[in-house]
């Protein structure tokens, strides 16, 4: 209670003291929550395409807006990343690029639309396709690597760019949206992940698109291992991810970073503390001059893990590095699921129940380690951007 006292204070006290403050405190722009739906129904080892294109409203869904309309007026956030298919974006027979399937898509631009348009918040695009595309069967094992010249059944860079390029056309003139390039790469040479990114960032810009762009990392670009290699032996993220050119300098890091032993979130337990796991990150992020945006995290319904997520969210809050977070995650259709940390926990769909019948995570989490760090100056308005 006292932490959250002096939290408050100081960001209610930012304008005012900015001279003072702002060399050691941090500016935490966007803060909110992963809307996952979108990407559902299509997981089934060793069925290669099924669940595709899949029904909208039954195998998936973008988001409840009566939910959005909790987390805007009452929780007072500005951010939600919403997940889609790029098999769904782009079907099989079309391939990867700017041919896009209209329908899916027009249910996507709605659900953007009215976070951005009717709620005023910001939207962060997220293909959510671990850089992967043709088979989201075993996601996030199966699927061709994006721009693996050695697999002829696999997209290009060149394609990945012109898939980037449509679809930032389409949101040219919505300065609320965020794009995020993709979600978790791994298991691929990091000097691809690069290409790959580069090719995005450079489809954005040729499309007119000014709005800030997230650029994940290797390892499913965790924040813990950014200098380490990951997989069979690639190269860490912190050798590459400082080459990527954007012209408008409006490119921040995207990371993810769970609290628990492997931090994959899959346990209910939190006992990877994210200040001195991020501690290296944070230092390259600073050397060359970089920002990043937390995109996913996540933590259980118990205490330990109500005083991980604190610490977490307080230490982004306290490092200008960090301009925003998105806990992992609400959606319409998680149900009774647990999206994260343990079975138990469930989703932060507010009014949900977890597999248990007890309140889910919303009512928990949410209410006990995130809502106390929700900073009250967030960006309302402008163009995504860095600053
Ligand atoms: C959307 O959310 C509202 C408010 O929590 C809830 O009453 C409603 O049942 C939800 N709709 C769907 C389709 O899940
Ligand atoms: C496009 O998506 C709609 C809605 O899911 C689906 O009915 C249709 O078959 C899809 N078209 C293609 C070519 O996949
Ligand atoms: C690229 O494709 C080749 C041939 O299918 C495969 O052996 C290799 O593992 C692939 N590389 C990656 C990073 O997936
Ligand atoms: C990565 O950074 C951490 C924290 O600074 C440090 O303890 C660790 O030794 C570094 N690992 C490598 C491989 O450089
Ligand atoms: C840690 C975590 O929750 N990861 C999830 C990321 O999103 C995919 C797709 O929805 C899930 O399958 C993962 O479990």
């Amino acid at each position: 209670m006292c932490i959250i006292y002096h939290k408050m204070f100081l960001f209610g006290s930012l304008t005012t003291l900015l001279s003072v403050t702002s060399a050691a405190l941090g500016k935490i722009l966007y803060a909110g929550v992963n809307e996952s739906g979108g990407e559902f129904g299509v997981f089934a080892p060793g069925q290669p395409g099924f669940g595709l294109p899949g029904r909208f409203g039954v195998d998936y869904a973008f988001i409840n807006k009566s939910t959005i309309d909790i987390f805007v007026d009452q929780e007072k956030i500005n951010f939600f990343r919403v997940t889609f298919l790029m098999e769904r974006m782009c079907p099989l027979s079309f391939g990867l690029g700017s041919r896009f399937n209209e329908t899916y898509f027009s249910e996507y631009a709605d659900a953007i639309n009215y976070i951005t348009e009717t709620k005023g918040a910001y939207a962060l695009i997220d293909p959510h396709n671990y850089m992967r595309y043709n088979d989201p069967s075993q996601q996030p094992f199966s699927g061709s690597v994006i721009g693996n010249t050695s697999d002829p059944t696999a997209a290009t860079t060149a394609q990945f760019g012109q898939f980037w390029h449509e679809l930032a056309r389409r949101f040219v003139n919505n300065p609320k949206v965020v794009f995020g390039i993709n979600n978790e790469p791994h298991d691929m040479p990091t000097q691809l992940i690069v290409q790959n990114n580069q090719a995005a960032i450079n489809g954005i810009r040729q499309a007119g698109a000014r709005q800030l762009i997230l650029a994940p990392g290797n390892g499913f670009t965790g924040g813990h291992s950014w200098n380490q290699t990951t997989g069979a032996n690639d190269a860490p993220s912190s050798e590459f991810l400082n080459t990527l050119v954007d012209p408008l300098h409006n490119t921040a890091i995207d990371i993810h970073e769970y609290l628990d032993i492997d931090f994959s979130g899959g346990h209910d337990e939190c006992t990877q503390p994210a200040p001195s796991n991020l501690a290296f990150l944070t230092t390259w992020l600073r050397q060359h001059n970089l920002k990043a945006v937390i995109s996913e995290f996540g933590g259980g319904n118990n205490q330990n893990c109500f005083q991980f997520i604190d610490d977490m969210l307080s230490y982004l809050a306290a490092n200008d590095e960090y301009i925003g977070w998105s806990i992992w995650a609400a959606g319409p259709i998680w149900g009774t699921a647990s999206p994260c940390c343990g079975a138990d926990t469930g989703s932060l769909e507010p009014g949900m129940l977890n597999d248990l019948g007890q309140p889910d995570a919303f009512t928990t989490v949410w209410s006990q380690a995130v809502r106390p760090n929700i900073p009250k100056n967030l960006k309302r308005a402008g163009v995504s951007s860095l600053s």
